[in-house]
């Protein structure tokens, strides 16, 4: 019930009557007063007004395991500090489908290709999906863009570095890291890793001229667990639209939101780099570039692509 109130005051513009509290959830006013207590030991800053009732005014920086729960059908896997959200869940037993793995640090955070992610304390969002999709190994690489586009329907101003990372003026803020266990024709359970930076300040020297974070491009500190269940009631609505009709129902919205597009990128195949024109997404959710007059399609578990202007 206290996490109902919360959604209440978070989403009312100003304060909301104890009167109005009790008659929507059909509870006495002393155990509207009980929960907003309640939700006052947990850190959030409440006001409260004979007159007008109760307005929340800070709410606590740390992950709310408890409200992100009422945004997912699994469970949420908090820890304060762990090596990779990824690696978590890739070793967990038991996980329900729809299970969130989340934490405030990370040791060892993991990028694509063994490069790292960085993950200060308390500053940025790491955390990994878990879900058992009934689809075939061969499109689980689909979801990375399935979360990129969640991602950037929240994060204001945001577009998509196809595959797998979302930028603000070119610089990343956000990276996607999906990984599965599989059999020959079936997905056991497929991990989306999502580093997003949120109030880090700076970066490190060899970041800081490619990353940034909300707080960076904004100016003003943002409430990570807003972020968050926007971000899962997003992907929700996109993943339920992936899973009945395919790739090819978010296509447009990519397409519209991915800067790759129309740009020259550079493909590195191992030892071997050409530089090519991105011309367009397949419904498959591929890289078509042209490069020495043809037309080749590029898969994203195969290549890196980087713009030739700027980082992008
Ligand atoms: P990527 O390989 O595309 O990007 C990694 C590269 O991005 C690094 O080599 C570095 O240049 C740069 N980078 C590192 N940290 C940051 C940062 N905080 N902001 C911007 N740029 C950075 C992208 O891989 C996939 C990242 C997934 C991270 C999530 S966090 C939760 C989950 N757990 C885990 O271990 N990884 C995922």
């Amino acid at each position: 019930m206290k996490y109902k109130i919360l959604e209440l005051l978070t989403r009312a513009d100003g304060y909301v009557s104890g009167e109005k509290i009790s008659e929507k959830f059909n509870i006495s006013r002393s155990a509207v007063w009980k929960h907003i207590n309640a939700l006052r030991k947990d850190g959030y800053e409440i006001n409260s007004s004979t007159n007008k009732g109760y307005r929340l005014t800070v709410r606590p920086d740390t992950i709310d395991a408890g409200l992100l729960e009422k945004h997912l059908t699994g469970r949420v896997y908090y820890a304060k500090e762990i090596k990779s959200t990824n690696l978590w869940a890739k070793s967990a037993e038991d996980v329900p489908d729809g299970s969130l793995f989340i934490t405030e640090s990370q040791t060892g955070g993991r990028g694509r290709l063994g490069r790292t992610w960085s993950s200060p304390m308390g500053d940025g969002i790491c955390m990994s999906l878990y879900l058992k999709p009934e689809i075939s190994p061969a499109i689980v690489s689909q979801l990375t863009l399935v979360a990129g586009l969640a991602v950037s329907r929240v994060i204001e101003d945001a577009k998509i570095k196809w595959p797998n990372d979302v930028l603000i003026d070119d610089k990343k803020i956000c990276g996607i890291l999906t990984e599965m266990s599989a059999e020959m024709d079936r997905a056991e359970f497929v991990v989306i890793g999502i580093g997003i930076n949120i109030n880090n300040t700076s970066f490190p020297e060899d970041l800081a001229d490619k990353a940034t974070s909300l707080y960076i491009e904004k100016g003003v500190k943002y409430d990570r667990n807003t972020i968050i269940t926007d971000f899962l009631d997003n992907f929700r609505t996109l993943y339920n639209d992936f899973l009945k009709h395919g790739f090819l129902a978010l296509k447009a919205e990519y397409e519209e939101k991915c800067v790759t597009l129309g740009r020259k990128v550079r493909i590195i195949r191992g030892e071997k780099e050409v530089i090519a024109d991105a011309v367009r997404i397949t419904d498959g959710g591929e890289l078509v570039v042209i490069y020495g007059g043809k037309e080749t399609i590029i898969n994203s578990g195969e290549v890196s692509v980087r713009g030739l202007l700027g980082y992008n």
